[in-house]
Order: structure tokens, then sequence, then C-alpha cells
């Protein structure tokens, strides 16, 4: 007997006439055998070892429990997939309820509650290929992996369906969408009503970084997605181990989301079920997240940008930490001295390149601890300590090759879910970049036939790979470490073309913080809109910042202040993407960025040179270890030229941006501007390193 949702195996009557007690029935259905199997319960069960939907112990770093001891689960054939945890304490009635609460309005067929075992998670793609939403890839080439092909209209994030809910619309500030809480609670429980009428509801409790970490934060996500449900298996910790932090009394994080398309009896599904109309909701203040209509990456994935980054932001505000869009890696030097370093770019901007870095000068290693999200904290001994709350990887998959990112290749032999990508005819998977040349055929993203000379591309320019962290070939042996790693280094990033130079190291905290608050980029297809517009992007935090920016700018100077002023990380600016005047990338990029990274730790160690310059500090060519590259020196020059008249047009666009802010900039920060101008008004001459 399986309790997880089919099509084939759904009654049609039953979907249709669901009363709001059947359809959460399941919740308290009786138990197989007469025990408690599926319980957190309130005596000796309370332990969520003894239930067998749990009894894989907890969840390991894949993101889902070790396998099974089989002395102590039940018989396959009894197991209770998806039954209903017990009402045994104040925490779990709490949950129970607002399940029950949801579950009476959208009127889903049935309600399933994760456990987060191997089998689960193994058992629900089986039934996402039998419905015809997955296909299995050819298990020799691409081992357990599958692909997804995505409704044409939900590709990617819906920025300006993107709303922050907060009482008052100024705490949202000028970067966010607000609406008024209650009109998008109403909106919510008009969108709600029925959504889920012949589709189950899944219950996934997750936790954000190790579960029963002193810094992990947990949430459950409602969702009418098995899709979703896998993904979040992936990126998060799930299932019973949340349960008993909840059942313990932890507060958590109440997020709903439904792809809006319910099924009336009789009716086909679709391989991607979607709505039109999309709307991703946050109330930064009851720290909840509906999202309904899309079931694509950070739509749908919710524990990601909504609760990681968004609400995440807001609970750092007010609880004294920053949640950030930010990689992290160990960076060890050829001496075996360990630096560790969070880097904030835009998406798609090449996070997961730098997060898995194989450096092409001698001696230099990286371990990776995270590609996405940071979470840091000041700790009492004046240092900034992060750590990864995610469990997986969500790249995107065009650009990610064997020159570009070995380690991301490594890490998709297998058990990988791809979405939007093409399929071989051997039933592989390729998108650009994978290989120099394309195969001769391919299905494309949208399942068309496809040849080079198609003249579109054959994977979507942001097609993703889903899999767990644990399978990247250098990630670091502590990468779950609920304790995080100190942080020596911060840098911002964006994609320009002109301009910013290749490196520029900060002065001080404060003007680290101006140069983050900052940072522009050309868009990329990650979100919707126009590829290539350039955008202020602070902190690469612009569509991830759950309240005001202005103050978040406040936050951040604020978290300076907390550190020892010798032990705070050291901020720097970097730009891998400047093109010469012939629209060539000036820099070669992924392993060579290497180069950069030690000047950087040369300056930290105080044995790298450096010239000043309007911008801040800069390596001179000779303080570049460019050995081996052949890069002509002209081109080197340009990637560390500074234009004052050109910065002079730039830091209009900069106040002009920071102005949006209003009377929440913080002072600091208009200081830093003006003396970016008066710098740059003394510069009587291009800055134009000279190669000795
Ligand atoms: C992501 C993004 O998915 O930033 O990580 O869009
Ligand atoms: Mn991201």
């Amino acid at each position: 007997m399986t309790l997880i949702a089919s099509r084939t195996a759904a009654s049609p009557t039953a979907s249709g006439s669901a009363t709001p007690s059947t359809a959460v029935a399941s919740t308290s259905a009786p138990r197989a055998g007469g025990a408690a199997p599926g319980d957190l319960a309130s005596d000796p069960a309370s332990d969520p070892a003894s239930d067998p939907a749990s009894a894989s112990g907890p969840a390991s770093a894949s993101g889902r429990a070790a396998a099974p001891d089989p002395s102590r689960a039940v018989p396959r054939a009894a197991r209770p997939f998806g039954q209903a945890p017990y009402r045994g304490t104040a925490g779990m009635t709490d949950l129970l309820a607002w399940v029950d609460d949801i579950a009476r309005l959208a009127r889903p067929d049935r309600v399933h509650w994760v456990s987060g075992s191997e089998e689960e998670h193994e058992e629900l793609l089986r039934v996402l290929v039998a419905e015809g939403k997955l296909e299995k890839l050819d298990p020799v080439l691409r081992p357990d992996s599958y692909l997804a092909r995505s409704h044409p209209g939900d590709v990617a994030r819906t920025e300006a369906r993107t709303i922050i809910a907060s009482a008052r619309e100024e705490d949202a500030g000028p970067t966010n969408n607000w609406a008024d809480p209650q009109e998008m609670r109403a909106l919510r429980d008009r969108l709600l009503d029925g959504a889920m009428r012949g589709r189950t509801l899944y219950v996934v409790p997750f936790s954000l970084g190790a579960v029963g970490g002193k810094d992990s934060r947990i949430g459950v996500q409602i969702t009418d997605s098995a899709y979703a449900v896998v993904s979040i298996g992936i990126m998060t910790r799930v299932g019973a181990p949340v349960l008993r932090e909840i059942s313990d009394g932890a507060a958590w994080v109440r997020t709903v989301h439904s792809v809006g398309a319910p099924l009336e009896p009789g009716q086909e599904d679709t391989a991607w079920p979607c709505h039109e109309e999309k709307h991703i909701i946050h109330f930064p203040e009851t720290l909840e997240v509906f999202s309904y209509g899309s079931g694509y990456g950070g739509n749908a994935i919710l524990a990601k940008k909504c609760v990681a980054l968004r609400l995440a932001s807001v609970m750092g505000r007010d609880e004294g930490w920053l949640a950030e869009h930010m990689l992290l890696i160990r960076l060890i030097s050829p001496q075996g001295r360990r630096y560790h370093v969070a880097a904030a770019f835009p998406s798609a901007c090449g996070k997961t390149n730098l997060a898995m870095l194989r450096p092409t000068l001698p001696g230099w290693r990286v371990e990776t601890l995270g590609d996405d999200i940071v979470w840091m904290r000041p700790g009492a001994d004046g240092r900034m300590h992060a750590m990864n709350p995610e469990a997986g990887f969500f790249g995107v998959a065009p650009g990610t090759g064997p020159a570009t990112n070995a380690s991301a290749i490594e890490t998709l032999w297998g058990r990988t879910i791809f979405t939007n990508v093409a399929r071989t005819p051997e039933g592989d998977v390729w998108w650009e970049g994978l290989t120099d040349t394309p195969p001769e055929r391919l299905v494309d993203w949208q399942g068309r036939d496809w040849t080079p000379a198609s003249g579109r591309p054959a994977a979507h320019p942001n097609s993703r790979f889903t899999v767990s962290a644990a399978q990247c070939p250098q990630i670091a042996e502590d990468w779950e470490d609920p304790d995080g790693v100190p942080l020596d280094l911060i840098l911002f990033g964006g994609r320009r073309a002109a301009h910013v130079p290749l490196v520029v190291e900060a002065r001080d905290w404060a003007h680290g913080v101006f140069l983050g608050a900052t940072i522009a980029s050309e868009r990329t297809a990650a979100a919707e809109g126009t590829v290539g517009e350039v955008r202020r992007e602070p902190f690469a935090m612009l569509p991830f910042c759950g309240y005001h920016m202005g103050d978040y700018l406040a936050h951040w100077l604020l978290m300076g202040r907390r550190m020892y002023t010798d032990a705070a990380p050291r901020i720097y600016q970097v730009n891998w993407f400047r093109r010469g005047e012939d629209g060539r990338f000036l820099w070669p990029g992924f392993g060579e960025n290497i180069r950069v990274l030690d000047w950087i730790i040369g300056r930290l160690e105080g044995r790298a040179g450096a010239q000043d310059s309007p911008l801040g500090a800069l390596p001179r060519p000779e303080d570049l270890d460019l050995t081996g590259l052949d890069l002509p020196a002209e081109d080197v020059r340009e990637l560390l030229a500074v234009d004052p008249d050109a910065w002079q047009a730039e830091a209009e666009g900069i106040g002009a941006f920071l102005e949006t802010f209003g009377d929440r900039l913080p002072a600091e920060l208009g200081e830093e501007l003006a003396s970016l101008r008066s710098r740059l008004s003394a510069a009587e001459a291009p800055v134009r390193p000279d190669r000795p």
C-alpha cells in the first residue's frame, strides 16, 4: 500500500466530493497495525526515531534520512507513508490545527506528511514519472536523475509579483513591491479556496541549517506540488527530525504554496501545473509566506529565497545577524593557512563557479561550504561567523561545463533533478556550454526537436540543476557544522562590462558597506525582465531583502560595530566581467580568479603591494601573479584602470539611487559618496597602471 498520491491511483469521485473533513481525514487516520508508526507521540514514541517514518534517523547531508535500520522498520508493504503525526504536544497541536485550516480551505483529496525518508523521496519521484511530470534519464549515463520541463510561462522568479506585505508600507521600502497585509490575506484565502482539489496537500517540515543547530531556523511548507517536495528535500533537511523540534516547542515559519491548478473529477493533469496569475507574498511581521501560481525554483521552494533570505533578513534585523545572498568557501593557501570567504553576486553571475573554484595557481585549494545563501552573526570573539543554511545546490545549468566548473559537472553525475535543460537522444542532458560542440540532435527544453541549425537555445537560459551539496567533490568536511566558520573576507561583485575594475579594496567597514550598497549588474535570465539592462543590486539582495533597504544598510553598519575592528572581515569589490572595446571579456575568470584571491590574501597577510585610486586600493599589474597567463599587457592595464570622468557619471547614478532611500539612508553612506566624489575630482587623469 502506498499513500502517496497518484492521479492514476486517485478516485475521481473522492477527489470531487472531498469535504473539508474527508480532505484532512488522513491527518487523523488510524495507524497500520494499531501501532503509532507515523507518530511523534507524547510518551516513548515522542522520539521520532521510534517512528518508522523516521526510523531512518536524522536527516543526512543529502537532506534526506539515511537508509532505514531494517530491524526497526515496519514491513515495506505496510509503511505508513504520509501519515499524520500525533497531537501530543502544544507544538504539534498548533501545527496540526494550521494544516487542518489550510486543508479545509484548499480542499485537497488527501494530506501527506513528509517523513524525509529515502523511500518516500523515491516513491515521490516514481509517481512524478508515472504522471508524466518528470522524465527518468538514462540510468547508466545519468543514474537516478530526472528531467522536468516547465510551462513556458513559468521559467524564472517573478519579481514583479513578489510582495512584502509589511504592516506599514514604509517598512517595505522603495526596492520592494508592497501590498496591504489584510488585503493579501483576503487574496490568499480567495485564491486558496478549493485550489488543491484533486491533488495531494503535502506537509513538508524543513530545517535551514543542521536540525537543532543553534543558529538554524525551521519552517513548514504546505504545497500541492510533489516536484516542489522532492526539490525541498534536496535543498533543505526535511521531515521527522524537524517535527520533533516543533513538538519540543521550537518556533517555526509557516509557508503555503499552491500551483493554483485544481483538478476536476476526471480532468487530465498537465506535466507542469501552474496558473497564469502568480503571487509570492511575504508577511514579515508574522513570518509567513504564501505563493500561488508558479511551480518554479524560488517561487516554489519557499525555504530558499522566501524564508532563508526575505524572512531571514527580517529575523536577522531583529535578532542581530545577517541573511545574505552569498557563497561561502574555505580558501587554503600553499602554506596551509585557511581563510573563509563569503561573496555576494547577483543571480547567475558565477556564485556557483566561485564556490567550486579549482585554482590554477599551484598550491591553492578551495573547499566549498555553500553557493547561494550565507547567514552570519558577530560572535563573542569579535569576529563574524558564517554558515550555509541550505543542503543543496539549485544552480544555473547553461555555462556550466568541464572548463568552467569541473566540480559542478562531477557533482551532477547522478541523483540530480534537471529542469528545462535539453535531452539527448541517448537519454542524457545537455545545455549550452556543457560541450563546445552541441550534439547533432536534441529535444529542447520545450520538448521540441532541436538541431544546431534551429537558431534558438536548446536549454532555457535559466534552466537548473537541483542536487545535494554532499555530492560536490570539494565540499568541506565540516560544511554542516552548526557553529559555522569565522569569516576573513567578504567580496561584492556584479556583471559590469565597463568602468568597474577587476578588484578594489575597501578602506574600512563603512567603505565596504558603501561598495556593497552600490553594486550594479547587468540583468540575467534568473528573473523575469530585460536581460543585459544594468540595475543597482545592493549586496546582490535587491530581490531578496525583506524590509527597507535603507534600514538594511544601517543594519550592516551596526553589525560592523559589533565586531572588533581588527577582527572584522576585510571587504573587496570584484568584477570578472569587464569587456574591451571589441566586446571581449578582458579577464579569463573561472579558475584564474584565484589570482585575484591570491592578491587579496596577500593584502591580508601584509605581503602584497597596491596603488591607491579614488575607488580604493587596487593592485598594480606587478602585484598580481599572472605567471603562465597569456594576457596582453594592455588588457591588464584596462582591467585595473579607473576613469574619473566615467566614475563621476557612475557617482551621479549612485547618488540618485541612494536618494531613493530618503531619510532612512544612513548618514555614513552619504559621507562615503561625498568622499568618493571629492577623490574623483582630485584625480587629474585616468588612473592607468603602467606595466613595469
Ligand atoms: C537563485 C537565484 O535561484 O538567485 O539562486 O535566482
Ligand atoms: Mn541565488
